[in-house]
């Protein structure tokens, strides 16, 4: 498996998510901030946007964290990092497996970029109730299913990290406290030593 990465980018997810399957990939430096710079070939069939995270595995080319991520959990279902298609717990998965791109991302943008909320028209609603779902999801449990770590936690768990390091969250003990749980992971550890450039 290729791995398209690049340092100090949103690619730490998937690596996080790589590191957590413990199966065998190549990472693949493309250098973003050159878009001249030589490119693998099979990087533009994965991401038509020429953005990191992406992968190749076989034939399969792919980009978009959310994306890549519900593609790797499901293709490795031994490291049990997603719910069965007929787990009872598979539709909250779901829910908090976009739960990145589909509100905290665009709700990061409202917040640093200093738009205007507009609850009803957005369809993140607005970044109070972005972060007040998640507090209220990680107050007393320990993950987002709950005792069972899973891919979302990946995707959720670094994003609200990246919150965090961007200065957009203030005082949110619950999440504070839930990403501390997430950077006690050595998965982790192994990829935010390789986002920094190590
Ligand atoms: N929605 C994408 C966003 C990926 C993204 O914006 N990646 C940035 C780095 S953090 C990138 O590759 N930028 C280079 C470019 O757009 O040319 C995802 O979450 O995977």
């Amino acid at each position: 498996m290729k791995f398209y990465w690049s340092p100090n980018s949103r690619a730490v997810r998937i690596a996080w998510l790589l590191e957590e399957l413990g199966e065998p990939y190549e990472p693949v430096l493309i250098d973003i901030r050159d878009p001249d710079a030589p490119r693998d070939p099979d990087f533009a069939k994965a991401s038509p946007l020429g953005k990191v995270p992406a992968i190749s595995h076989g034939d399969v080319h792919l980009a978009e964290t959310a994306a890549i991520a519900l593609y790797l959990a499901d293709a490795f279902p031994e490291a049990g990092l997603a719910p069965g298609l007929s787990d009872p717990q598979r539709a909250d998965y779901l829910f908090w497996m976009v739960f990145t791109p589909g509100y905290i991302e665009p709700g990061m943008a409202e917040k640093l970029g200093g738009f205007t909320p507009n609850k009803s028209q957005y369809g993140w609603g607005d970044f109070p109730s972005v972060v007040a779902t998640l507090e209220a999801r990680v107050a007393g449990r320990e993950w987002l299913l709950g005792e069972t770590f899973s891919a979302a936690d990946v995707l959720v768990g670094s994003t609200a990290n990246f919150m965090k390091m961007f200065g957009a969250l203030e005082g949110n003990a619950a999440i504070d406290a839930y990403v501390e749980r997430c950077l006690a992971r050595p998965a982790y550890q192994r990829a935010l030593e390789m986002n920094a450039g190590g």
